[in-house]
């Protein structure tokens, strides 16, 4: 059964059917499937295979935003029902992909995760310079900064940020986490960042580590 919707999300996701992975989404819920089950199997294997076409150019640009579009409306569908937290978060997160780089669906899936267990989230989007997220820390008073970034050309800006951390003051007040797919330990490291998380699940694990440090 969950095969079968798995492989239906897949391909609507695939053609970029947003209509279709919503209905599909919601028909697992109700069925009974785990959600994290529907987000890992389903949703982002799918943005994997995705991934590799467009790796192998039998993709274009085009297709992928479509197919990107579908995507969120799915996570859409699944948000409301990872969040279940009362009053009060257990800290808070400012979160955004970094300057130069557009790409956001991993950054929100971080995001709607750390919701889910109970963090308070900023999200400042994409293309975020290390003024605006030195400006969204120091205002929100944030416990931790999370930075996502999917491009080689864009990691920099995780470094510059946390220089503009240091500039400001901030640095040891705001625990860093870093995150995206060409984003490593060692690169974590190299930019003295407190943590890196290969995943959504990890990143929340770490976090909350974060927060006792
Ligand atoms: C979707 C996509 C796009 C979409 C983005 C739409 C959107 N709204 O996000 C569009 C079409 C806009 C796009 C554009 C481009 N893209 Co693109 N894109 C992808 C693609 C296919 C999927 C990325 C994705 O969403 N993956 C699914 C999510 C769930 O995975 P994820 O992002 O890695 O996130 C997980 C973890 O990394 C982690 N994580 C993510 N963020 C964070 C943050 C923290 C703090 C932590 C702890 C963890 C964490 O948790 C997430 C969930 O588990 C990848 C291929 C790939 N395999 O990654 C290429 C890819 C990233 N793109 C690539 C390129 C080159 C581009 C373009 C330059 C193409 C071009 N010639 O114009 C532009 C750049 C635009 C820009 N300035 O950003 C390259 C990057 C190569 C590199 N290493 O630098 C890739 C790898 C494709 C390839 N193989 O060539 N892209």
């Amino acid at each position: 059964m969950a095969e079968t919707i798995f492989l239906d999300i897949k391909e609507a996701l695939r053609k970029g059917d947003r209509v279709s992975v919503a209905e599909l989404v919601k028909k697992a819920m109700d069925s009974g499937i785990e959600i994290r089950k529907i987000m890992d199997e389903a949703l982002i294997l799918g943005m994997e295979e995705i991934g590799s076409k467009f790796k192998k150019n039998e993709i274009f640009i085009p297709e992928v935003l479509i197919s990107a579009k579908a995507m969120h409306y799915g996570m859409a569908v699944l948000e409301p029902h990872f969040v279940r937290c009362g009053i009060k978060p257990i800290g808070k997160v400012v979160i955004g992909t970094v300057k130069g780089d557009l790409h956001d669906i991993g950054k929100n899936i971080v995001s709607m995760m750390m919701k889910g267990v109970c963090f308070e989230v900023e999200d400042q989007g994409i293309d975020v310079s290390p003024a605006k997220f030195v400006d969204a820390v120091r205002k929100s008073g944030a416990d931790i900064l999370a930075m996502s970034s999917l491009l080689t050309t864009s990691m920099p800006s995780m470094r510059e940020t946390i220089k503009a951390l240091k500039s400001a003051n901030l640095r040891d007040k705001v625990k860093v986490i870093v995150g995206g797919a060409p984003v490593t330990q060692d690169f974590a490291d190299s930019i003295e960042a407190d943590a890196f998380a290969r995943d959504a699940a990890s990143a929340v694990d770490k976090a909350k580590e974060l927060l006792k440090r």
